[in-house]
């Protein structure tokens, strides 16, 4: 009995040991499951960058998501205040941005997540390039990081733009927050109105009626819930993919192939 007892409580300190160990050691990748799209260093606030995203970037919502390290020592920053400003430079001349939303301050198991609704592709009408301004919140220094980026052309748009009858120019994108299935999905629009070229502010008091459907067979679908505003022009809803045929092709969406 004496014996066992010491072999039972040997193992448990082992197990404990190992355990501890592992916990301590290792370090789940947070980009693990993200495309880089771009890194590089932010000049002044001794700072290197990483940009990440779900997939490559296309006209739509992109999630986007910041790594942060120290140039000169390589750890992981875990605070800093992060703005964009993406700038799409147009062939004769005219530059505009796109609707932003900016990380908190505190990075969440290593990532800045925000957002930009890019509302233009690259391509022969222009080129877009994203600055990002980090004020490091270790040394307290401010830099800029510049990148070229290339944004793609979903088949089918991801982003909706129109004028209402008061002349308001609104920018309409949306997304998967946990990617889709057959069956009811949680959905998200946000909305944009801009005042000017480098202005866009989320509009908080739109509705909207979901009317999924699909054409070659000619139906949609039953318990649809329509988005309502949820704070900062994110409007939350549900949509039913009931056929799995309509599911397939809004599957695409989720990697922001194909929107509509
Ligand atoms: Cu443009």
């Amino acid at each position: 009995m004496k014996t066992l007892f010491s072999k039972y409580t040997f193992l448990f300190i082992l197990t404990a040991a190992a355990f501890s160990c592992t916990d301590n050691e290792i370090e789940i990748d947070p980009t693990a499951d993200l495309t880089k799209i771009a890194e590089g260093f932010a000049i002044g606030a001794a700072t290197k960058v990483e940009v990440w995203s779900d997939q490559d970037l296309f006209a739509g919502y992109n999630n986007i998501f910041i790594t942060l390290y120290d140039s000169v020592s390589g750890s992981r920053l875990t605070k800093a205040t992060i703005e964009f400003y993406p700038e799409m430079s147009m062939m004769g001349g005219m530059k505009h941005a796109c609707p932003v939303e900016n990380p908190a301050a505190d990075a969440v198991n290593n990532l800045f997540q925000g957002a930009l609704l890019f509302i233009m592709p690259s391509g022969d009408m222009g080129a877009w390039n994203l600055e990002i301004k980090i004020q490091n919140s270790a040394n307290n220094k401010t830099g800029m990081a510049s990148f070229p980026v290339t944004v793609g052309n979903p088949t089918n748009a991801c982003m909706k733009s129109f004028v209402t009858d008061a002349s308001e120019k609104i920018f309409v994108g949306y997304s998967f927050p946990k990617g889709m299935k057959v069956g009811v999905n949680d959905f998200e629009v946000m909305v944009y109105q801009k005042m000017g070229n480098y202005e866009f502010v989320p509009m908080e008091n739109y509705s909207f009626v979901l009317t999924p459907e699909m054409p070659s067979m000619d139906h949609g679908s039953p318990n649809n819930v329509n988005p309502t505003h949820a704070g900062q022009g994110h409007y939350k809803g549900k949509v039913n993919f009931n056929d799995r045929w309509l599911a397939l092709k809004f599957k695409d969406i989720a990697r922001g192939r194909t929107c509509n």
